[in-house]
């Protein structure tokens, strides 16, 4: 008897921005990751614009803001890595066999939400973006590899962030919904698994880990884009039932687990309030359809005062999702007491774990910390879950004879098939795994090509250089032979 049930779904995951390019291409509007810069570990990635005099600028995409009067542009002398991603629009086809070779049964994708509304508020879609989608899901169907399709994945259109002020503004809810509502009707019956906001706690789950620099300001303001989120996300779970009873929708969460420094209840106590801060807040209004009682307390703490209807509290307990689904690359730890050592990688931050080893960027490889956050979580909404993240970034060689061996990947993947697979043992209904950039693809928080997590090998650096051809690294016939055994030969 296998350790995963018969029809889990093995794939791999990706998303528009960071991996389809022709970012001008057949009537596609621009998205804020087109005006974003590269940058590395330690240089933070920037956004360009000229400012009301005319004159261009930059400000740094961890904590800076458009100056006022400034628009956003695509300046000179700047690589944008996102404008040509690797260029799965015009190599979907190869890269899907590829992932049929590979033996993928789903595969992860968002669709850019510019390319169906440049701008984002016109009543109608833009055909051609509306085409390469059909076709896309057509291949996979080919292939019989399921679409799990995510709505928004940090793209909303440029304009309405430029026009509207982004996700601010409860008109965005609007948009967002006549958005959702043209995916379900065009791809009815090609995509039946639908995730509507790629970690969607990331607005005010980094507020907090950063050193409780962030202004009440900031706090007022991100947990009112969540509102309009949520609000916007049971929408579309509604829509997307009403359309297609098939339809599965589910949340996405970005899950880190996080452990107490020291055994002093002080610790204890600061673990549970992140976890409810960073992790339950989004899942709990998603999952079950109402604001945690702990919620008044994280308000209270910033002095947030919501704008929230009767009628967005009846579209939240409506559009409550049908499965949970997650990211995971790491765990890490919070303390109350002095930190010696601190972590730091783009995303994360936090006290360095003694028994973990960490990535080049900073993260801590916990394959037990997946199998802890697989049961806590299935323990709290009891729903289907889904890994639609995981994976090492990391740097590669290509060998003379183009062969690229990573055994590092390989060893990270083991490790967290098998936590996985005990979750399972213990009860937790999991469904399905999609590593992150199961081919290499644009960080999205350095905006390197050089982190890469691919099974897939795509010939493209840091400048933009390179050829596109796409190459099987060893973790490929690894995982072929994992998804061929059904996660039981992992060795
Ligand atoms: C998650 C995002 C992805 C992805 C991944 C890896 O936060 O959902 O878009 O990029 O992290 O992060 P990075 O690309 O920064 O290595």
């Amino acid at each position: 008897m296998s350790r995963f049930p018969k029809d889990f779904l093995w794939g791999g995951a990706t998303a528009a921005n960071q991996c389809e390019g022709a970012w001008n291409v057949d009537g596609r509007g621009p998205a804020l990751t087109d005006v974003t810069t590269g940058g590395t570990v330690s240089e933070p990635r920037y956004i360009t614009y000229i400012d009301k005099d005319g004159n261009p600028g930059k400000y740094s995409r961890m904590g800076g803001r458009l100056p006022e009067g400034a628009k956003y542009a695509v300046l000179d002398g700047y690589h944008y890595p996102n404008h040509e991603g690797i260029d799965f629009y015009h190599h979907y086809k190869e890269d899907i066999a590829l992932f049929a070779e590979m033996g993928f049964t789903t595969f992860r994708m968002s669709i850019s939400w510019s390319r169906l509304f440049p701008n984002g508020d016109e009543e109608t879609p833009n055909q051609k973006g509306i085409e390469f989608y059909r076709d896309v899901f057509k291949e996979l169907r080919k292939h019989n590899i399921e679409p799990l399709v995510t709505i928004w994945h940090f793209d909303t259109p440029l304009y309405l962030e430029e026009h509207y002020g982004g996700w601010k503004n409860r008109k965005l809810i609007e948009f967002y919904d006549r958005f959702a509502e043209t995916c379900f009707r065009e791809f009815k019956g090609l995509v039946k698994y639908w995730l509507t906001f790629n970690e969607i706690n990331n607005t005010v789950m980094f507020l907090n880990m950063f050193g409780n620099k962030a202004s009440d300001e900031m706090y007022q303001s991100g947990y009112q884009q969540l509102h309009h989120q949520f609000v916007a996300s049971a929408h579309a779970v509604k829509k997307a039932h009403e359309i297609d009873p098939e339809n599965i929708v589910g949340c996405m969460i970005c899950g880190i687990t996080f452990y107490p420094g020291t055994c002093d209840p002080k610790d204890i106590l600061l673990n549970r309030h992140t976890w409810e801060q960073g992790i339950y807040y989004c899942g709990d209004v998603q999952c079950k359809g109402k604001y945690p009682t702990f919620a008044n307390r994280l308000w209270a703490e910033h002095n947030v005062k919501l704008d929230i209807t009767e009628q967005d509290l009846k579209d939240l307990a409506e559009g409550c999702v049908d499965m949970y689904t997650f990211s995971y690359y790491m765990s890490t730890v919070v303390t109350t007491h002095e930190i010696k050592d601190m972590v730091s990688g783009n995303f994360s931050a936090g006290a360095r774990n003694e028994y973990l080893k960490y990535s080049d960027w900073g993260w801590a490889t916990d394959a037990d910390g997946l199998q802890y956050y697989l049961e806590m979580i299935y323990d709290r909404y009891e729903k289907p879950i889904m890994v639609v993240e995981n994976g090492l970034g990391a740097i590669d060689k290509v060998e003379e004879d183009g062969s690229i061996h990573d055994p590092y990947r390989i060893d990270y993947f083991k490790v967290h098939v098998d936590a996985m697979a005990k979750a399972i043992e213990n009860g937790v209904n999991l469904i399905g795994y999609t590593p992150w950039g199961c081919i290499d693809l644009v960080s999205a928080g350095t905006g390197e090509m050089r982190k890469r997590y691919g099974f897939i090998y795509v010939d493209m650096d840091d400048e933009g250089k390179g050829t596109m051809a796409r190459s099987r690294k060893d973790s490929f016939y690894w995982y072929q032979k994992c998804i061929k055994s059904n996660g039981d030969d992992i060795a």
